[in-house]
């Protein structure tokens, strides 16, 4: 999906619940952690702007993006969350491990949101190169991150 006719970071606080009393999950990769910090980094400020406080979101890291499916389950399944924001960073190399990374990162995060009852949020960047990563991470084209924090504010509304 294209976003180059959209920035990532604009929303229209009007539309959307308040965030207060609603608890978030954050599970940060550590791969490309220039690009995921930034994601990090635009989803607390989207989650604080909208009403939420520091007391309730909770961040955990993982190593990579393959492991961001086995650290939200674990997350919703000891703690208390309304909402698990999934953070990562895949960036396209010479071999067809991108692809596998990608693959099951999304089919995980997809199959999460199928059997558990509370939702996951897709903040994967999965880009050709570090250019268009940073574009995307608070750059020219917004940050996936505060895109991610607002999905993750409406569905998590969606279950209180
Ligand atoms: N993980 C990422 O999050 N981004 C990448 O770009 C990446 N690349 O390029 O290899 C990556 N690989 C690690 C993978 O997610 C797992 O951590 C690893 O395979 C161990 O299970």
């Amino acid at each position: 999906m294209a976003t180059i006719n959209k920035n990532l970071s604009v929303y229209d606080k009007a539309t959307i619940p308040n965030a207060k009393g609603l608890r978030f999950g954050i599970v940060v990769s550590e791969w490309n952690s220039q690009i995921t910090e930034g994601l990090f980094s635009g989803a607390m400020e989207a989650l604080l702007d909208c009403g939420a406080t520091e007391t309730d979101i909770l961040r955990w890291n993982v190593p990579g993006s393959f492991e961001l499916t086995f650290g939200a389950k674990k997350m919703i399944q000891t703690q208390k969350v309304d909402a698990v924001i999934a953070i990562g960073s895949v960036i396209q190399g010479e071999t067809k491990h991108f692809d596998f990374v990608c693959d099951a990162t999304a089919q995980g995060i997809k199959d999460l949101n199928v059997l558990m009852d509370v939702p996951v949020i897709f903040c994967v960047l999965t880009d050709n190169n570090i250019q268009q990563s940073i574009d995307r991470s608070g750059g020219k084209h917004g940050n996936k991150g505060t895109e991610a924090a607002i999905a993750a504010i409406k569905m998590a509304a969606l279950g209180n």
